[in-house]
């Protein structure tokens, strides 16, 4: 049996299975990510609901997982040599687990690296401009009055919505025939402009008809159904 007690955050999140692996999260854009990724490469794990409403992200339990304050976050119970592993950043998380079951990565050092490349992209480019972006179109629309912030965000992520359009033409996945980390990354950003955000007529997604199949192709997958819903809100 796992002890995770030496970490202060299983006191305010206690680990009702600590043999698993033990997930602090939202359903947010990147929050989904990993319980994706813990679905498809059937992993078990406990969700933990941390709630934004009650700033928990902000509390000493939480900040003693990620200083950073920001989701998701994980500790493997059954990381390398057999130790505890704590990880946040969700691009690491996704590469941490990866390697861990040999699944969604490529194992070819090409392709390895090509993926890791798209995962990145969306690291640095696609998650803070579409982000960027919903906050002044539809969170702070009513606090400014400059049009120059929005129209920014509004470009890039047209831009950006440009490139994956382009590396999907005749690809059913950012790698090709196999889905992997990078599509994990992605289409949950392509949702969230498109549902939570309500900026597919703004952004113009019909002119990016490869993303809009390739997000349909993502959703129709059984395990990221179950992921889309981890830790649920009840
Ligand atoms: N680069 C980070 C970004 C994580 C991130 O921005 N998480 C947001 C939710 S999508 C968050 O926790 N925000 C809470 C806050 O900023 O207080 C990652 O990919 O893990």
């Amino acid at each position: 049996m796992s002890d995770l007690s030496n970490f202060p955050i299983t006191k305010r999140w206690p680990a009702a299975h600590p043999d698993r692996i033990q997930l602090y999260s939202l359903t947010t854009p990147n929050g989904v990510k990993v319980s994706i990724a813990l679905e498809e490469m059937e992993l078990p794990y406990e969700p933990h609901l941390v709630s934004f409403g009650n700033d928990d992200q902000m509390t000493p339990e939480f900040l003693s997982l990620n200083p950073n304050n920001k989701i998701p976050a994980i500790i493997d119970p059954d990381g390398p040599n057999g130790e505890p592993l704590p990880l946040f950043e969700s691009g690491a998380i996704l590469l941490y687990l990866a390697e861990k079951t040999g699944k969604l990565l490529p194992s070819d050092p090409s392709a390895r690296i090509e993926c890791i490349q798209w995962l990145m992209f969306q690291m640095g480019g696609v998650g803070p401009m579409f982000g960027q972006f919903g906050h002044f179109f539809k969170f702070a629309a009513d606090k400014i009055t400059d049009p120059y912030p929005t129209e920014r965000y509004l470009n890039e992520t047209r831009r950006l919505m440009s490139v994956m359009n382009g590396r999907l033409e005749g690809r059913d996945y950012i790698m090709g025939a196999d889905y992997s980390i990078a599509d994990i990354a992605t289409f949950p950003w392509i949702r969230t402009v498109v549902g939570f955000y309500e900026a597919g007529d703004t952004v113009g997604m019909n002119n990016y008809p490869n993303v809009v199949a390739y997000l349909e192709r993502c959703l129709a997958r059984p395990a990221v159904e179950r992921g889309l819903v981890q830790p649920s809100r009840d």
